[in-house]
C-alpha cells in the first residue's frame, strides 16, 4: 500500500489491487465533515478518477464513528447566502458524479451529513454497531445533501419521516432490514469485507463497471432531481431562522435546544 502524505482530514491508501482506500481522519470529533475534509475527498476522487490503475474507492471513517455529520461549529456563523454561495455544494457534486464504484465501511455513527456521505456511495457495508440518522431537527434544519431524497428512495416515506422528522437513529440491522445497507458484519471486520468487496469489483471489466453503476442509478437518481433542489431552497431558508441559531448553539453549549418557532 502507498500513502498519500498531501491530505490532513483524510488518509488515502492505494494497493496493487485497484482499491484506494480514503478513511476519513477527524477522530477528535468524531470525523464530522468540516470544508476541508469535504474537499480533500473530493481532491481524492478526481485523482482517482484519472487514475487507470485505480478501479473501486472505498471510504471509511473509524471504530466509533463513520462520521457525525457537518461540522456543527463551521455551521454556527452562516448565513442563507453563504449556504447558496456555499463551496461545499462543488464538493458533493464531485462525489456524486464520480464514475467509479464506491464502497461505504461503516462502523460507529452514521449522521446526518455523514449518512448523506454514506448514501453518496454505491454499496455500504456496516459493522453490527452502527447507528444511522439524520438529526439535523435537532439542530433546527433539515438534511441539505441530498438526505430528504435519497434516504426516501432507499428506506421508504415512513421510515424515512420517522428518521427525519425525528432524529432518531436505527441499527445496521435495521438499515440493513430497509435497505439502506447491503451488508452487516461483525464490526472487526467491517473494512476487511468491504476491500475484498471493492477488490472483486476492480478485477471486472472497467467499462462495464463503470456503466452499470451509471445505469443503476438512474433508476433512483431520476427520481429525485427535483426534490434535491426544493431540498436545497429549503436548507438555505432555514439558515434565516432564530431555530437553527438556537439549535447550533445548544449542540455547543452541550445543553437541550428551546425552540420558539421564529
Ligand atoms: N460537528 C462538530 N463536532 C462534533 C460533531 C459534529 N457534527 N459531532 C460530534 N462532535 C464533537 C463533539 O462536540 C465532541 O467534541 P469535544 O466536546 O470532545 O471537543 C466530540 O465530537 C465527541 O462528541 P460527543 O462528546 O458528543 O460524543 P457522544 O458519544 O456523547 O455523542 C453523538 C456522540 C454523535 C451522538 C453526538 O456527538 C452528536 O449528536 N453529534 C452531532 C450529530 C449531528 O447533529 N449531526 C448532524 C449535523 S448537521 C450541506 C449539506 C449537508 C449538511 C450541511 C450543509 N450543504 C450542501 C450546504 C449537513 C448537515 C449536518 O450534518
Amino acid at each position: 500500500m502507498t500513502q498519500d502524505g498531501a491530505f490532513k482530514d483524510i488518509i488515502t491508501e492505494r494497493g496493487e489491487d485497484g482499491v484506494l482506500l480514503i478513511r476519513l481522519n477527524r477522530p477528535k470529533a468524531l470525523n464530522a465533515l468540516r470544508t476541508r475534509l469535504l474537499e480533500e475527498i473530493a481532491e481524492a476522487l478526481l485523482a482517482a478518477g484519472d487514475d487507470g490503475d485505480v478501479g473501486c474507492v472505498v471510504i471509511t471513517g473509524d471504530d466509533r464513528a463513520f462520521a457525525a455529520g457537518a461540522d456543527i461549529g463551521e455551521m454556527q456563523d452562516k448565513t442563507p447566502v453563504d449556504v447558496v454561495r456555499d463551496p461545499r455544494a462543488a464538493h458533493w457534486a464531485t462525489i456524486r458524479t464520480f464514475r467509479k464504484p464506491l464502497v461505504a465501511a461503516i462502523n460507529g455513527f452514521c449522521l446526518g451529513g455523514g449518512n448523506e456521505l454514506a448514501m453518496h456511495c454505491d454499496i455500504l457495508i456496516a459493522g453490527r454497531t452502527a447507528s444511522f440518522g439524520q438529526p439535523e431537527i435537532n439542530l433546527g434544519i433539515i438534511p441539505g445533501a441530498g438526505g430528504t431524497q435519497r434516504l426516501t428512495a432507499m428506506v421508504g416515506k415512513s421510515k424515512a419521516m420517522r428518521m427525519i422528522l425525528s432524529g432518531e437513529r436505527i441499527t445496521a440491522e435495521e438499515a440493513c432490514a430497509a435497505g439502506l445497507v447491503a451488508e452487516v458484519c461483525e464490526p472487526e471486520l467491517t473494512l476487511e469485507r468491504a476491500m475484498t468487496l471493492a477488490r472483486v469489483i476492480a478485477s471486472k471489466a472497467p467499462l462495464a463497471v463503470e456503466l452499470a453503476k451509471e445505469a443503476v442509478l438512474a433508476a433512483s437518481d431520476g427520481l429525485v432531481k427535483d426534490g434535491l433542489a426544493l431540498e436545497r431552497k429549503a436548507f438555505a431558508l432555514l439558515f434565516a431562522t432564530e431555530d437553527r441559531r438556537e439549535g447550533v448553539r445548544a449542540f455547543l453549549e452541550k445543553r437541550p435546544p428551546v425552540f420558539t418557532g421564529a
